[in-house]
């Protein structure tokens, strides 16, 4: 009697085992792949990397905003392009993309004319978030970085909410510890927050960014950091962020090879050139200066592949994928209000 029970529970257990591997296959039925629309729209991933390639040359500094969009969607809601959203009838017109860290991102009418081609050409097929995450990998191929297999399936969300953007997004006033929170939150780990920082060798920033760290430094007017290099400093004053006010001028975040993914930026970090007061911070601590000396004795190609893997890991946050949320028609709006 005993052994017999015994046989049915190690058949119970094999049942058991076969529903949980089946329930993992499900499940990653429903995660992002490789070449999801391989199927129902081929010619996508085509679509927007010609648009990319064709266009972004005329207008360099859009790629810069578009990754930085792609960053801004993942970390709010997940990415599900609810940056892209104009308004929504719970939020209105205060979408995430009204928050302050977002009225510097530009490309909004970019990602709708890319979205116009794949909807003339496959209707209500590929989504908004993709579009974003697809525009970003082809954005950095063009500025000489790297290429890498982006998975695609998500879906777009209904949500979008200013307040929410503003309490997920970092700041760039962030120290070293707020830093680390604020990527723990989403998944990732002190490794892609300097690998992902290093997106900051290209693009501008403006002056209220980090004119803090010139004038009015820890809440003092007339104080300037001093982790900040003092010749720098002085530079970015005299000629860029002539006083607290301007609010106007960007300065080249990697000055010199700004539109150029390479590893000066790193370079800068060391000299005590980063902009930002986060930049700054990833010196602060022995864990994060040590993957920057790491990556600054390796290979370009190194940090290539090491930047697509986080980049990877940042396009799954929060992802929407099988039924949950739609494919917009239009970025800008969910398909019913
Ligand atoms: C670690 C936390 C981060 C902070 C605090 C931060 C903050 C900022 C700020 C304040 C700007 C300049 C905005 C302006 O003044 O116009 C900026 C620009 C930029 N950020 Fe970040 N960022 C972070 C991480 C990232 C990540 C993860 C990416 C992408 C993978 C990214 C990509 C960019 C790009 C490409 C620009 C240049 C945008 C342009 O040229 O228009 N940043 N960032
Ligand atoms: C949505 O807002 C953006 C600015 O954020 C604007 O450029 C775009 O034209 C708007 N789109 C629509 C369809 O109204
Ligand atoms: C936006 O998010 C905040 C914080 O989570 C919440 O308090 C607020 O009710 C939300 N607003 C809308 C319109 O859903
Ligand atoms: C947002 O909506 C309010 C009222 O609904 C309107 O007064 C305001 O002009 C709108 N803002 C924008 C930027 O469209
Ligand atoms: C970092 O910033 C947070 C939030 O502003 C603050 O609470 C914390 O004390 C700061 N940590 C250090 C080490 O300065
Ligand atoms: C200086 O910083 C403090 C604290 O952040 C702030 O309250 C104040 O408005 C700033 N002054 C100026 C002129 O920006
Ligand atoms: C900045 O603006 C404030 C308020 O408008 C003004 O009081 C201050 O004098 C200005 N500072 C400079 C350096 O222009
Ligand atoms: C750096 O951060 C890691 C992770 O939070 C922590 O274990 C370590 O103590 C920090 N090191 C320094 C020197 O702050
Ligand atoms: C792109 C975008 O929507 N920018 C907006 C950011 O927010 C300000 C106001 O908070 C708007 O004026 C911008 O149009």
């Amino acid at each position: 009697m005993f052994f017999q029970s015994s046989k049915m529970s190690t058949f119970g257990y094999f049942w058991f085992v076969m529903l949980a591997i089946l329930g993992v296959i499900s499940y990653s039925a429903a995660d992002l792949q490789f070449n999801f629309y391989a199927k129902t729209c081929p010619k996508a991933e085509k679509i927007v990397q010609d648009y990319v390639h064709e266009h972004i040359p005329n207008a360099p500094s859009l790629a810069a905003t578009l990754i930085r969009m792609h960053f801004h969607d993942c970390f709010v809601r997940g990415c599900d392009a609810s940056i892209l959203l104009n308004f929504t009838s719970s939020s209105g017109n205060q979408t995430e993309k009204t928050a302050v860290p977002n009225q510097t991102v530009r490309g909004f009418d970019f990602i709708d004319r890319v979205k116009s081609l794949l909807e003339a050409e496959c209707p209500g097929v590929v989504s908004c978030a993709d579009t974003i995450a697809l525009v970003a990998r082809d954005s950095i191929v063009l500025t000489g970085g790297p290429f890498w297999r982006v998975p695609t399936g998500r879906r777009d969300g209904l949500i979008s909410n200013v307040s929410e953007a503003l309490s997920n997004i970092p700041a760039p006033f962030m120290n070293f510890s707020a830093l680390q929170t604020s990527f723990a939150n989403k998944g990732l780990d002190l490794k892609d927050l300097v690998l992902l920082s290093g997106a900051h060798t290209i693009g501008i920033a403006h002056c209220p960014s980090f004119s803090s760290r010139l004038y009015n430094f820890s809440g003092i007017l007339g104080n300037q950091d001093p982790s900040l290099d003092s010749e720098y400093a002085s530079n970015l004053k005299a000629n860029k962020c002539k006083s607290i006010n301007d609010t106007t001028t960007i300065v080249e975040m990697d000055p010199g090879s700004f539109r150029t993914f390479d590893l000066s930026y790193y370079t800068l970090l060391l000299k005590r050139r980063g902009l930002f007061q986060s930049d700054a911070a990833l010196t602060t601590n022995s864990t994060t200066l040590s993957y920057i000396n790491q990556l600054l004795q390796g290979s370009l190609q190194n940090f290539y592949e090491e930047f697509a893997l986080s980049m990877e890991k940042m396009g799954r946050i929060g992802v929407k994928t099988g039924t949950s949320g739609e494919i917009r028609k239009q970025c800008a709006f969910v398909n019913s209000n």
